[in-house]
């Protein structure tokens, strides 16, 4: 048994675990915070609270954490939790890890046994007035946005069939529906995906099911006004290679990657399948919308898997000048009687595309992602990727124009979140966590807030966290008028 966390780029660097629960009110400030931002950052970070079993283990099975920056009349104040899951519960009691490799349940001791694996760590969402704590292997937990403790795991009173729910959820800016999927819906390297609608109270109206051409990793899905769109790219799961005790992903660079479009009030069996390039491999969209008859979806395609651990059980590491990557849209023509895709470049490579709220699904003009400058190199080791992006783009689609914000060298950035502005006009505030290296495996965070339109401007306001943060997942804003109606009617149920 290991004696320690491994002193690997997923247990080192931001990856460092930090395993501590902490409140701080009144966090210092600099510069000024617009008074129009008033609410809660959440954010969603997997620490894990005890040394791995496997040596190679790495950051996708840390324990969830949801932290909390919450802003009010110009004060900030921090609290970060871990969410009380099963397996929490189980390791927490037994003191040590139960469980083997990431979601492989073949590899855990006999004492997780019939214990739920999932380890809500991946996107704080809110819904209907509730938060929940996502990762795609597994259904969400229910988190108190007050006091961050665990209320249970979620399933929509008992309505929901499928075994997960993805982490990437879509929700309608006019309607309020939450549209979303859970793949492996049927069971582990199952080919099931559930497509699932929960109206805008939060009751789930629609859960159907489809198989996809193979079992792969799908990290994210789109809408449009008319559709759902379900990206399949060859990084794949296979049920004899985890009963051998093997990783649950492998990238296979000859697969035919697909993107099946249907209407999104339709039926499953509406669903057209349509084929894209050989081994390419994305998590995230940034926007989909329609224009007649054609469907487009905008997002970062790479060359192969980008999780450095995948692509070492893959064999598929290439050599970096085969890696190809950027920004591109993809164009679904469902007039034409052809599984054909039609892909035109947009920008400069990169991941966690963020779109303001009002924006998913339509039109839009302005994305934000993060990336990566080759000048700001040595780059901080941190998250599933084990480099921490340090240079974020906002890309205005109408002009091609692409904006740039760099941080100094040897800082890096997490995915921010959009905050709308008050004002008519405007384009609202970028939230996100700073880290600067301060030692070896030693860190100090800020929260930053940037002018959305002008990020090449110094941020508006610069929080100081007195304590080290783990690398951030994604995270999600809830505005105060949201906090307090699910605040007043907790308070009239209870
Ligand atoms: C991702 C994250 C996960 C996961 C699978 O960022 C994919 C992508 C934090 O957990 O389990
Ligand atoms: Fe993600």
């Amino acid at each position: 048994m290991a004696t320690g966390f491994p002193k690997t780029p997923q247990f080192t660097g931001l990856n460092t675990p930090v395993r501590v629960e902490w409140e701080a009110r009144d966090l210092e400030v600099e510069g000024e915070i617009p008074a129009e931002i008033e609410g809660a950052f959440f954010r969603a970070v997997p620490d894990p609270a005890h040394p791995p079993l496997f040596e190679d283990d790495h950051y996708l099975s840390g324990d969830g954490m949801v932290s909390r920056f919450l802003f009010k009349e110009g004060r900030v104040d921090h609290a970060i939790k871990y969410v009380r899951t099963a397996r929490y519960e189980a390791e927490r009691k037994a003191r040590r890890a139960l469980f083997g490799r990431y979601r492989n349940h073949y590899t855990d001791l006999p004492d997780a046994k019939g214990v739920d694996r999932t380890l809500a760590n991946t996107t704080p969402v809110w819904h209907a007035g509730r938060l929940f704590m996502t990762k795609e292997d597994g259904r969400a937990y229910e988190v108190d946005p007050d006091t961050l403790e665990t209320i249970g795991q979620w399933d929509f009173h008992g309505g929901l069939r499928s075994e997960t729910m993805t982490a990437h959820v879509r929700i309608d800016p006019d309607t309020g529906e939450m549209f979303f999927f859970g793949y492996e819906a049927g069971g582990p390297c199952s080919r099931d995906v559930a497509y699932c609608i929960a109206d805008r109270n939060g009751e789930l109206v629609s859960e159907q099911w489809f198989e996809t051409p193979y079992c792969a990793l799908m990290h994210d899905f789109a809408i449009t006004e008319t559709h759902a769109i379900f990206p399949v790219f060859p990084t794949t799961a296979d049920l004899d290679r985890l009963k051998a005790g093997g990783d649950h992903w492998m990238h296979d660079p000859e697969l035919d990657s697909w993107i099946g479009v249907m209407p999104r009030y339709g039926k499953v069996e509406e669903m057209r399948w349509f084929k894209g390039p050989k081994g390419v491999s994305s998590y995230h969209f940034m926007n989909a919308f329609d224009e007649g008859s054609r469907i487009h979806l905008d997002f970062g395609v790479s060359s192969t898997n980008a999780f450095p651990f995948i692509q070492v059980t893959s064999g598929t590491k290439p050599p970096m000048h085969e890696r190809r990557s950027g920004l591109f849209r993809w164009t679904m023509d469902l007039s034409r009687n052809s599984d054909e895709i039609e892909q035109r470049p947009l920008g400069p490579p990169g991941d966690m595309p963020r779109i303001p709220d009002a924006a998913q699904g339509r039109p839009y003009r302005i994305g934000y992602y993060c990336s990566i400058n080759p000048e700001g190199f040595p780059l901080v080791v941190g998250g599933p990727v084990e480099a921490m992006f340090n240079r974020l783009f906002r890309i205005d689609h109408e002009t091609g124009n692409v904006d740039v914000m760099d941080l100094p060298p040897g800082m890096s950035i997490s995915e921010p979140v959009h905050i709308p502005a008050a004002r008519e006009g405007r384009e609202g505030w970028l939230m996100m966590v700073v880290d600067r290296p301060v030692g070896e495996d030693e860190f100090r965070s800020e929260v930053w807030i940037v002018d959305a339109g002008n990020i090449a401007a110094d941020p508006v306001a610069k929080v100081k966290v007195p304590v080290q943060l783990r690398a951030q997942v994604h995270g999600w804003w809830v505005p105060a008028t949201e906090l307090e109606k699910a605040k007043a009617r907790q308070e009239t149920a209870g």
